[in-house]
């Protein structure tokens, strides 16, 4: 019956939200928001090399950019529900469950989504991708979720010429998508998910740019090919909206959605990084995926490098439309403010500090690598000073209220349109 909301509300209050403003508040405001959720994409590409050849031109480009805010230590927050995940995370600043997809279980729910507040906001909310449109129980959660359509695998022309792997590839999907696009309603939010760099990353050989890599896996191997084709996707997707117009009125977000390279390839993965092996805290640092927040006529983006994470995407898209999150209720932060919540958590407890991270019950300095010196055989007094303690307690509680508001489906309780939020 909602018992639990009047402390869950006290913790987002006093732990999460701050009250002013971030400098990059309202700087989007009533410019149309494209998303980009790239499949599989991990932080470890950008700005390297496979073979002596760069992997992602166009993506280190817009690293250096002065109109992108690039974030070199963001992670993905995921769990078993992959891409669907990402999106929840996306959408509502919550955070999915231990087991499961929250897409599937969870697809009728109350949320207080980024597309129901937009559309309060006039704007037209659409998502683009090419897949069966029940895969993730997508149908019925973009309902839920506040979506005003969902262009799926029918809206598109999908031939064995332009197929690839799981489906229609990233370039003839967004080539495709500007017909649909350019008819939008403006402003509008649009959320684009790619395919192409999807597991096993197999692609024709005519339609790849770069080597293969050398390796015991074969995943690897093929994973710099299909990660190249979306970098390339992504670049002619660029200057589609250039041409189209709808660049200069748009902020552009990229955003992988989750690893593509899992722990069964850590031999190949220490090889391709020089190491010797792939700790438990190396796999942490793993999960980073990159985040680009692109503001065409800006001029003062940088490379960013707090820690964050996909949660932190809603209020800090919100804000910078100029939208008020005041009486919401999420566990992000505004990747543009200072006064930020001092950790990313992961579905299984472990987290990411400023100092510290924390993994398999391991404390390590986040900077050396260093597994923090814990004198393990001593009274419970010295054991208090793990340092990495006080924040699991904190990323425990935090992971439990927000599966109390999706266990209970608590937001059922809450008429947020008279919560007094807007701009
Ligand atoms: C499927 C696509 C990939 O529609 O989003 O899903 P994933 O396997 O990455 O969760
Ligand atoms: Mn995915």
């Amino acid at each position: 019956d909602g018992n639990e909301l009047p402390e869950i509300k006290e913790y987002v209050k006093t732990k999460v939200q701050s009250d002013g403003k971030s400098p990059l508040y309202g700087i989007a405001e009533d410019k149309n928001l494209i998303f980009i959720s790239a499949e599989s994409m991990q932080s470890f590409v950008i700005n390297s090399k496979m073979k002596g050849e760069v992997i992602t031109p166009f993506l280190n480009s817009l690293v250096k950019d002065d109109s992108t805010f690039y974030f070199k230590n963001f992670y993905h927050q995921t769990q078993q529900g992959k891409t669907s995940d990402s999106e929840f995370l996306l959408e509502n600043s919550l955070y999915p469950l231990s087991r499961g997809a929250v897409f599937f279980t969870h697809g009728q729910n109350e949320y207080h989504a980024l597309p129901e507040i937009l559309n309060q906001e006039n704007y037209y909310t659409s998502v683009y991708h090419s897949n069966n449109k029940s895969f993730w129980n997508r149908d019925q959660m973009y309902k839920s979720l506040g979506y005003d359509h969902f262009y799926g695998e029918k809206a598109f022309e999908v031939t064995k010429e332009n197929s690839i792997g799981w489906g229609l590839e990233d370039k003839a999907f967004f080539e495709q998508s500007m017909k649909y696009l350019q008819a939008q309603k403006e402003p509008f939010y649009t959320k684009f998910i790619t395919l192409t760099n999807h597991f096993p990353f197999e692609i024709p050989k005519d339609k790849a740019s770069i080597e293969k890599f050398d390796s015991n896996s074969r995943t690897l191997n093929n994973y710099f090919q299909t990660v190249r084709y979306t970098d390339e996707a992504l670049e002619q997707f660029f200057n589609q909206l250039k041409e189209s117009g709808l660049y200069k009125d748009s902020v552009i977000v990229i955003m992988g959605d989750h690893y593509g390279i899992s722990e069964n390839h850590n031999k190949a993965m220490a090889k391709y990084l020089g190491k010797d092996e792939i700790t438990p805290y190396d796999h942490v640092q793993l999960q980073r995926v990159p985040l680009f927040i692109h503001i065409p006529g800006y001029d003062k983006g940088k490379v960013m490098s707090e820690v964050s994470g996909q949660i932190d995407l809603k209020p800090t898209l919100l804000h910078m439309l100029g939208v008020s999150t005041k009486n919401d209720i999420y566990f992000g932060n505004d990747l543009f403010r200072d006064d930020r919540k001092d950790f990313t958590a992961f579905r299984n407890g472990d987290f990411v500090s400023d100092q510290y991270v924390s993994t398999g019950g391991v404390c390590y300095q986040r900077q050396s690598g260093e597994p923090v010196n814990i004198n393990q055989n001593v009274n419970e007094e010295t054991k208090q000073k793990d340092p990495c303690k006080s924040i699991t307690e904190q990323v425990e509680k935090e992971l439990g209220y927000s599966d109390d508001i999706i266990y209970g489906d608590l937001f059922r309780f809450i008429d947020f349109s008279k919560s007094g939020i807007s701009k």
